[in-house]
Formats: structure tokens, C-alpha cells, sequence
């Protein structure tokens, strides 16, 4: 009984530090990656959205994929203007 009484006590305590540990990690993943945080990025497990079209909503065509650390940005080549979801060519020369 004693035995058993010393492992739960140490299950315990292993419990406890791993529940210290990730209450630590999460605040200073939170802190650095600011409050639009979710779980994924809370771990540094950032998605390369774009290196799969089905993943961001850039303009496929006349747009391009900019990955960041917990998102991604859309931006427009040159000639065309736009948010990057949909780029629109500048002026056509006649
Ligand atoms: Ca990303």
C-alpha cells in the first residue's frame, strides 16, 4: 500500500510539471504571436497554406501566396491590383 501510495504521490507531482510546463508554453506563445492565437498556432505548428491552393483563397491566377507564421498573405503581381483575393489587371494599352 505504501508503494502505491509514493507512485500516486509522484503521478501527481509529473502531472502537476507538465501542466506548469504548457501553462508556461502557451503564455509565451501567446505573447509572441499576439491574442488571434489558436491551438494550433499556440504550438508553433504553423500550416503552410500555401503550398496547397485548397488552402488559401489567393487569386490563382493573378495572384500570390505569401506564408506566415500562424496565417498567410495574398498579394497581386506586378501589373495587377487588388487585395490578392482577386487581382484585377491595372490598365490594358490599347
Ligand atoms: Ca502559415
Amino acid at each position: 500500500m505504501l508503494t502505491a501510495s509514493i507512485n500516486m504521490e509522484a503521478l501527481l507531482v509529473l502531472v502537476m510539471m507538465v501542466f506548469l510546463v504548457m501553462v508556461l508554453l502557451v503564455k509565451v506563445c501567446v505573447y509572441r504571436v499576439g491574442f488571434h492565437t489558436v491551438i494550433t498556432q499556440v504550438f508553433f505548428v504553423d500550416i503552410d497554406e500555401c503550398a496547397n491552393s485548397t488552402m488559401n483563397n489567393c487569386d490563382p491566377n493573378n495572384g500570390f501566396c505569401t506564408n506566415t507564421e500562424g496565417s498567410f498573405n495574398c498579394s497581386c503581381i506586378g501589373g495587377y491590383s487588388g487585395d490578392g483575393i482577386t487581382c484585377i489587371g491595372e490598365s490594358t494599352i490599347m
